[in-house]
């Protein structure tokens, strides 16, 4: 992309309504513009983030055996009177008449639509163990909408939903989820802790919510340590495997790691206590496992090897999409701007020419341009008419992890400088060596 045909909005101003770095720096880099409370559009480089955070997590999904579909955002009542949610939800629910009277409202999650959808369709075991999962905007009315999109009224979700016959299925499915979200928010470059929860609304036995842990965070969390120092690495996961995701979801958990409603003195006090910790946290995801709260209600039964009527046992478990882009910028800023880990990054590099117009350091840029491009690499070429500081600036201000720096001086050498956003070092190199370097470290990603 040139940056000269982009929409790139960004302000030289620091918005006044912007609390945290996320929101300020979505709001100055161009990335988001609201619409009303908690409502926001997504401009094109917000919108390309979004995108591949998309693409991460339905890879992930996929690989763990999980099937995508799509609900509806707007549902009707009458599912959620059947499960006895329509009055216990409250205000958070927003609620639309249509102009037939009828009663509707804006999805604040899909228990209700998935259980509908399964129960007309599946009625023998054979047909299990399924998981259906989508990712979908959501609407709750949430009565402070703050921190741009990390607490937003519309948010996009991945809510997904496992059916089993029997609880150990069941449970097997609640280890897998853990398993692939762990991998979901590593290929984002984050790390995001399992903790033992509070059920909430969506209620059940067994949940964790995933922290990345933030100053600016919204929960309140005690943990171990030693919790940070585990990571799934390249490990090969076998998602059919009960006996691995059950290991990998003890290895993950066994730690103490509790947000506050579910916290117990007595118990942190066990831990070391060069390792007791507590912070603040930005919950990106939860799991839950619920048993037949719900196939109970809305008579989700299938028919056993026995010839038996049982309510299947489900689970749900959601990773907030949109939020994760503002957790992504908490986890990873300076003074400057946004750092993209090269998993989520908009554009995999800049291209600041620092004399547009000198026929050598145009031609230069354009080369390098058509060469990233045509190794499948999505280049951002500034190619204004504006001073270097400006062009740096703007770069920095964006987050791209790699920017590749073009002038006449260099040029003369035979060489571009390539500097890493995040250190900030640079090195000079032949442009056809930029490239190949660029290309190498997207190349596993
Ligand atoms: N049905 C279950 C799981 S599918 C569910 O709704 N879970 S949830 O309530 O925990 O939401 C899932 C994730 O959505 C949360 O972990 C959080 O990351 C995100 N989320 C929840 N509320 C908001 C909000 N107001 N703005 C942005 N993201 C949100």
């Amino acid at each position: 992309m040139r940056l000269s045909r982009y929409f790139l909005p960004v302000l030289k101003e620091t918005p006044s309504e912007a609390q945290i770095a996320s929101h300020r720096l979505m709001l100055r880099a161009g990335m988001i513009k609201q619409s009303s409370a908690g409502i926001y559009s997504w401009l094109p480089l917000g919108f390309k983030v979004l995108r591949k955070l998309e693409n991460i997590v339905h890879e992930e999904q996929v690989r763990a055996g999980h099937i995508p579909l799509l609900m509806p955002t707007l549902q009707s009542a009458d599912l959620w009177r059947e499960s006895g949610r329509y009055d216990d939800y409250g205000e958070e629910m927003l609620r639309i008449r249509d102009r037939h009277d009828r009663d509707m409202l804006y999805g604040p999650t899909n228990e209700e639509l998935i259980t509908d959808i399964f129960r007309s369709h599946v009625s023998s075991y054979k047909d299990l163990p399924l998981t259906l999962y989508h990712i979908q905007w959501k609407f709750r009315d949430e009565i402070r909408p703050r921190f741009g999109v990390m607490r937003g009224r519309e948010f996009l979700m991945k809510d997904g939903y496992n059916f089993d016959v029997t609880k150990e299925d069941a449970l097997h499915a609640y280890n897998r989820h853990l398993v692939s979200y762990l991998r979901t928010y590593e290929r984002m470059g984050l790390q995001a802790i399992p903790m033992r929860a509070d059920s909430g609304p969506i209620g059940g036995d067994d949940t964790h919510e995933f922290l990345v842990l933030a100053d600016t965070g919204e929960s309140e969390v005690f943990y171990d340590s030693a919790v940070t120092d585990i990571s799934l690495g390249e490990r090969d996961i076998n998602y059919d495997d009960h006996a691995q995701c059950h290991a990998v979801m003890k290895e993950f958990t066994a730690l103490y790691a509790r947000t506050d409603e579910t916290h117990d003195e007595a118990e942190f006090a066990k831990i070391p206590a060069d390792r007791q910790r507590s912070a603040r946290g930005i919950e990106v995801g939860q799991i839950f496992y619920f048993g037949t709260k719900y196939s109970d209600p809305l008579g989700a039964r299938v028919q056993t090897a026995d010839g038996e009527q049982v309510p299947v046992h489900m689970g749900s478990h959601g990773i907030g999409v949109s939020r994760l882009v503002g957790a992504i910028i908490e986890a990873s800023h300076d003074d400057k701007g946004i750092i993209w880990p090269e998993g989520v990054t908009p554009f995999h590099c800049g291209i600041v020419n620092l004399k547009q117009g000198d026929d050598e350091a145009d031609a230069a840029c354009e080369a390098l341009y058509s060469s990233l491009t045509a190794l499948g690499l999505e280049p951002l070429y500034d190619d204004r008419n504006e001073r270097a500081g400006g062009k740096f600036a703007t770069m920095d201000l964006i987050g791209l992890p790699w920017r590749i720096t073009v002038g006449p001086r260099g040029l003369k050498n035979g060489v571009v400088e390539l500097t890493s956003r995040r250190t900030g070092e640079s090195e000079e190199l032949p442009p056809e060596q930029a490239v190949e370097k660029i290309a190498a470290i997207y190349a596993d990603i």
